[in-house]
């Protein structure tokens, strides 16, 4: 039998000229270097690998050689010895064999070398068009480290719900976290919030598996949910609503009133006390300026900080939110539009840019010396879309299918030093018609394995039939742990 690990290691040597295989009645004993790492596979083979099989086992050592996220591993006939340079690189190594382990049987003897190609290999669920569990973001972060996806982008903010308690401003997930939902009738209302304790809860189940969780509040755009909440931050005092329809709305945070910072410095010191990452996403996509454009706030603003047009609002917004971040030790991302800069408030190198709306963001980023991470949804990232064409397949906006998820190439067309500040790539479901967790994993898998395999793998070990070929044996792991996806073509 071929290994069929998904994403496909860079290398996989068989042992010369024989049909030894590692044959086990349980999970093996593991000893040695990495025992964190080894407490969680043994969680998560608990239900499908009871028994222990003591004759059997994996002996783990820290191998300074490797990098931090490489791995190696010796499958012998009674023994596997991996090796890793670093926690996450034993982590990587434990899931490519808990792949293994799902579908039983026996693994033949091989020697693996494994490292990943891109550093950032991301997921974004957009829990603001809907509420998902504790438990179903758990579940699905798990299921994501099982392929080496280590960034999860937590969308916790939007028009239509604010998930994120912050003490300063209470009113924010009282009102904002609610909205009517009005093609029901009774209690109409839905929506739902994240407790302190829900936040740190998900984020050390995360960094247990490795993955880092990038948090997300979406400024000085999609912010119905803020107006509906404090009006006075908005340009015409409302009345505001946290909204019910999806869309764009005009509506935005008042460049004119010194209060948003107020706010911003109060939500940032929230995601600064609950979230390790050296990352916060400041949104900034999608910002309409009419009410800018009318707003005698707005005017004396610009007049203030000597800029013409109500646009440039924008761009001098999001230094002020980078710089923000930046004395609190903090790097900002920012959405594609934040390059939209204004010539006297040019985006600080160091702003990493989420390039979605195609690849063109992210290589004029490159460009400009800022780090880049592709999610471009023209091309097999945006898992809102459609598998295929066909009418009766759930999704939004247009079709993405797995073989682009397998394809979209983050660096194409760009100099060796542009490609070298493309951190990697991301995933991004929004939520906007996915009400239910079941609803979403259909949408993510199998896309996020095809993503998965072309962040992780170097270009010439991928080979889309190959994938496809795997794909066959690897939905049975999904359907063995529960995860409900996508049957139809992949093309
Ligand atoms: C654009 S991608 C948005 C989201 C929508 C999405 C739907 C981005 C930064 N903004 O608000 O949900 O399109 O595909």
């Amino acid at each position: 039998m071929h290994h069929t690990i998904i994403p496909e290691p860079v290398s996989i040597q068989a042992r010369d000229g024989s049909n030894d295989y590692f044959d086990y009645k349980g999970l093996p004993s593991i000893e040695g270097d990495f025992q964190h790492e080894a407490s969680v596979l043994k969680a998560q083979c608990a239900a499908q690998l009871a028994a222990r099989d003591e004759t059997r086992n994996i002996v783990c050592k820290k191998d300074e050689a490797l990098g931090a996220e490489a791995y190696t591993l010796d499958i012998g006939r009674e023994r596997i010895e991996l090796r890793a340079g670093g926690g996450s690189g034993a982590y990587h190594g434990f899931q490519s064999l808990r792949q293994l382990f799902l579908s039983g049987g026996t693994i033949p003897c091989a020697h693996i070398e494994d490292a990943p190609r891109f550093g950032w290999r991301g997921f974004m669920l957009d829990t603001a068009r809907y509420f998902y569990s504790v438990a179903f973001i758990k579940k699905l972060i798990d299921v994501l480290s099982l392929h080496h996806i280590n960034v999860f982008h937590w969308h916790l903010t939007d028009d239509q719900g604010w998930r994120l308690p912050v003490p300063e401003y209470p009113l924010l997930v009282e009102i904002g976290s609610k909205r009517v939902e009005r093609r029901l009738s009774g209690a109409p209302t839905v929506g739902g919030f994240y407790t302190e304790d829900d936040i740190r809860d998900i984020v050390a189940f995360a960094a247990a598996r490795h993955v880092e969780v990038v948090p997300e509040v979406d400024l000085p755009g999609h912010a119905s949910a803020i107006l509906a909440a404090y009006p006075g931050m908005g340009c015409t005092g409302g009345p505001y609503r946290v909204e019910d329809r999806f869309g764009i709305f005009e509506d935005v945070l008042c460049a004119g009133n010194d209060a948003i910072f107020e706010l911003a410095d109060a939500v940032f010191n929230t995601l600064v006390r609950l979230f390790p990452s050296s990352y916060v996403h400041i949104g900034g996509d999608e910002v309409r300026f009419n009410r800018w454009e009318r707003c005698p706030k707005c005017k004396k603003r610009l007049a203030g900080i000597g800029l013409e047009k109500p646009r440039e609002l924008q761009s001098w917004i999001t230094v002020k939110l980078a710089s923000m971040l930046a004395e609190k030790g903090k790097t900002a991302i920012g959405w594609d539009e934040v390059l939209e800069d204004s010539p006297r408030y040019v985006l600080p190198k160091e702003v990493a840019v989420m390039s979605w709306r195609g690849a063109d963001g992210g290589k004029a980023a490159v460009k400009r010396g800022h780090p880049v991470i592709m999610a471009p949804n023209t091309e097999g990232c945006y898992l809102d879309f459609r598998h295929c064409d066909d009418a009766e397949e759930p999704g939004q906006w247009g079709v993405s299918t797995v073989y682009q998820s397998y394809t979209m190439d983050p660096v194409a067309k760009m100099s060796e030093s542009e490609a070298a500040l493309v951190m990697g790539g991301q995933c991004n479901l929004w939520s906007e018609l996915i009400y239910a967790g079941k609803i979403a994993e259909y949408m993510i898998f199998p896309r996020i394995l095809a993503f998965a395999e072309n962040m992780w793998t170097p270009q010439h070990r991928k080979d889309f039939n190959v994938f496809a070929q795997k794909l066959t044996v690897h939905r049975q792991r999904l359907d063995t742990l529960g995860i409900a996806q996508y049957r139809g073509r992949l093309k």
